[in-house]
C-alpha cells in the first residue's frame, strides 16, 4: 500500500536519469527539505534566498561528498506547492546514491513514481490533466507528442472542461432548489434553457471525441499499414520509405510471413509503416495467420496504403479485377474498424511498378480515396504519398486544435455524455426533475475526473504509478 502523499513526509529522488552524466539533480520536498540539506551543508544552507542558487559542500558525516550547487525553494512557491531543495550534485552514481542515503538516514522517504507531481495535484499547483501532460511531456518522443502535451500542460483543454462543469453545476444547484420545494410544484430550470445549453455541450463534446483518434495517432505514432496481393512491391515501399534495406524484398511470392513495423517522423509527424503478408488463399497454416495478422493490424491503421501494380490495370478487364479487389478490401476494412469501435482508415491506392507501366489516369476505384502512382523500386511518387500522409495531421497541429490523446479523459467525455443525452431523453419523456438531477450530477461527476475536481480512489495511484521516479 502505497503511503498517502500528503502524510507530511519529506521525500527524496534522483530526478535526473541514472548513470553517468555532468551532472545529476536530487530532488527534496517536504516540511523538512530545507532543515535535511541545511544539516548535511552544516548550516549553510541558511541564509540561502529562495529561487536562488548556491554553491556549498555536502558532507557525508565527516567527510565531504561532494560540492553541489543547491536551490531552494519555499513553497507554496515551488513546483510541488512544499518546500523544496534541489542538489545539483556532479553525475556520479556513487555520490548520487550515497546523497541519497544520507538523506534517508536524516529522515527522508524515496518518492514514489510521480510523487513529486502528485503533490503539486494535491496542493493545486496543477489540475489533474495538466499534471498527465507533464508524464506525456517527458515520454513525449517526437515533435508532434509534444506539442500535444505542452497545449494540454498550458491549461486549454482543462479551461474548456471547467467551462463546461460551471455551467452544469449552476442547473445542479437549480435542480437542487426544486428538489427542496418538491411539494410545491416550482420549476427552477428553464426546461427549453437546458435543453438548448445541454445540446450545445454534447455537440462541443463530440468534437472533442471526434479529435481523439487525430490526437492519438499524433501522440502514438501514426499507424500506416502497407496491404496487397504477394509479390506487388509491399516490401520494397517500406524499404523505400524507411531508405533502408529493412525488409527482405524477392520476386517470390509470399516473401513477407509476419507483419513488420518500423516508425518514421516525416516533419515533426511520426509515422509506424507496417510492412504485411501478401494477401492471397493458401493452404499453408503460417502463412494463413500471416494474413490474418495483415487484415488485424490494418483494420486499425489510420491509413491503408492497397498496392497494386501499374501493368494490371493497362486493361479495362486489369481495372474491372483491381476495382473489385479494392472494394472488397475497403468493405472488410470498414467492417472490421466498426467492430473496433473505430472510424476506418483512409484506403489510398498505390498504382506501383510505374517504372514498368504507366498508371491510368483519372481511375479511382471505390472504396479508396486517391490513387497515387509510384515506383517504389526508384523511388518515386514518394513525395506526395508523404505529403498526402502527413496533411491532416499537421493541419491540425498547425491550428492549434484541443486534441484528446489520453484514453481516461475520453473514456470521461464518454460517459458525460451518456449521461447528458439521458438526462434530455428524460427531459423529453418529461421525467420529473429529481430524475433529471440523477444523470445530471453523473455528467458532472464524470467531467470533475479529468481534472480532478473529483477523485475516486484508486485514481491517482494509478496515474502517478505510471510516471518515472523522481518526477
Ligand atoms: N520494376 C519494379 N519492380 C519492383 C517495384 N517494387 C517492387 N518490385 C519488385 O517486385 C518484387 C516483389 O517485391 P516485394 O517488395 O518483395 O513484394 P511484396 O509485396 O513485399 O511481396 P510479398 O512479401 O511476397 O507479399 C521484387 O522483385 C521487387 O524488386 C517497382 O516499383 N518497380
Ligand atoms: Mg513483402
Amino acid at each position: 500500500m502505497p503511503a498517502h502523499p500528503l502524510d507530511g513526509t519529506t521525500i527524496c529522488a534522483l530526478s535526473t536519469p541514472p548513470g553517468r552524466g555532468g551532472v545529476a539533480v536530487v530532488r527534496v520536498s517536504g516540511p523538512e527539505a530545507w532543515l535535511v540539506v541545511d544539516a548535511l551543508s552544516r548550516g549553510r544552507l541558511q541564509g540561502c534566498t529562495p529561487g536562488r542558487a548556491a554553491l556549498r559542500v555536502l558532507y557525508d558525516g565527516d567527510k565531504p561528498l561532494d560540492e553541489a550547487l543547491l536551490l531552494p525553494f519555499l513553497g507554496p512557491k515551488s513546483f510541488t506547492g512544499e518546500d523544496i531543495v534541489e542538489c545539483h550534485i556532479h553525475g556520479s552514481p556513487f555520490i548520487a546514491q550515497r546523497l541519497m542515503e544520507c538523506l534517508v538516514d536524516a529522515g527522508c522517504r524515496p518518492a514514489l513514481p510521480g510523487e513529486f507531481t502528485q503533490r503539486a495535484f494535491l496542493h493545486g499547483k496543477r489540475d489533474l490533466a495538466q499534471a498527465e501532460a507533464i508524464g506525456d511531456l517527458i515520454d513525449a518522443e517526437h515533435a508532434g507528442a509534444h506539442q500535444l502535451a505542452i497545449q494540454q500542460l498550458g491549461g486549454g483543454f482543462s479551461d474548456e472542461i471547467n467551462a463546461f462543469r460551471k455551467a452544469l453545476i449552476e442547473y445542479a444547484a437549480l435542480m437542487e432548489l426544486e428538489l427542496d420545494f418538491g411539494e410545491e410544484d416550482v420549476e427552477f430550470v428553464d426546461r427549453d434553457g437546458y435543453r438548448k445549453h445541454v445540446t450545445g455541450l454534447l455537440d462541443r463534446m463530440a468534437q472533442l471525441l471526434n479529435g481523439f483518434s487525430t490526437g492519438r495517432a499524433i501522440a502514438e505514432g501514426v499507424p500506416v499499414a502497407i496491404l496487397g496481393a504477394p509479390n506487388r512491391g509491399k516490401s520494397t515501399l517500406l524499404n523505400a520509405l524507411l531508405r533502408e534495406d529493412r525488409a527482405i524484398v524477392s520476386d517470390t511470392p509470399g516473401t513477407t510471413r509476419d507483419t513488420l513495423e518500423e516508425t518514421l517522423t516525416l516533419e515533426g509527424i511520426r509515422f509506424r509503416f507496417i510492412d504485411t503478408a501478401g494477401l492471397r488463399d493458401t493452404t499453408d497454416d503460417i502463412e494463413a495467420e500471416g494474413i490474418r495478422r495483415a487484415w488485424a493490424k490494418a483494420a486499425s491503421a489510420r491509413f491503408v496504403l492497397y498496392l497494386l501494380d501499374a501493368r494490371d490495370l493497362s486493361t479495362p478487364e486489369g481495372r474491372t479485377g483491381a476495382q473489385e479487389e479494392v472494394q472488397k478490401a475497403a468493405q472488410r476494412l470498414a467492417e472490421a474498424a466498426t467492430g473496433l469501435g473505430e472510424p476506418p482508415g483512409v484506403v489510398l491506392v498505390l498504382a506501383n511498378k510505374t517504372d514498368l507501366a504507366p498508371a491510368p489516369s483519372g481511375w479511382i476505384p471505390e472504396g479508396a480515396e486517391e490513387v497515387l502512382a509510384i515506383s517504389a523500386e526508384e523511388r518515386s511518387g514518394l513525395d506526395a504519398l508523404e505529403q498526402r500522409l502527413g496533411r491532416d495531421y499537421r493541419s491540425a497541429l498547425a491550428e492549434d486544435r484541443i486534441l484528446v490523446t489520453n484514453l481516461r479523459h475520453r473514456e470521461a467525455l464518454q460517459r458525460t455524455r451518456e449521461s447528458l443525452q439521458r438526462a434530455l431523453d428524460g427531459l423529453d419523456a418529461g421525467l420529473s426533475g429529481d430524475l433529471l438531477a440523477v444523470d445530471h450530477k453523473e455528467a458532472l461527476e464524470q467531467l470533475g475526473r479529468i481534472t480532478g475536481a473529483v477523485t475516486p480512489d484508486d485514481l491517482l495511484d494509478h496515474i502517478f504509478g505510471n510516471f518515472c521516479i523522481g518526477k
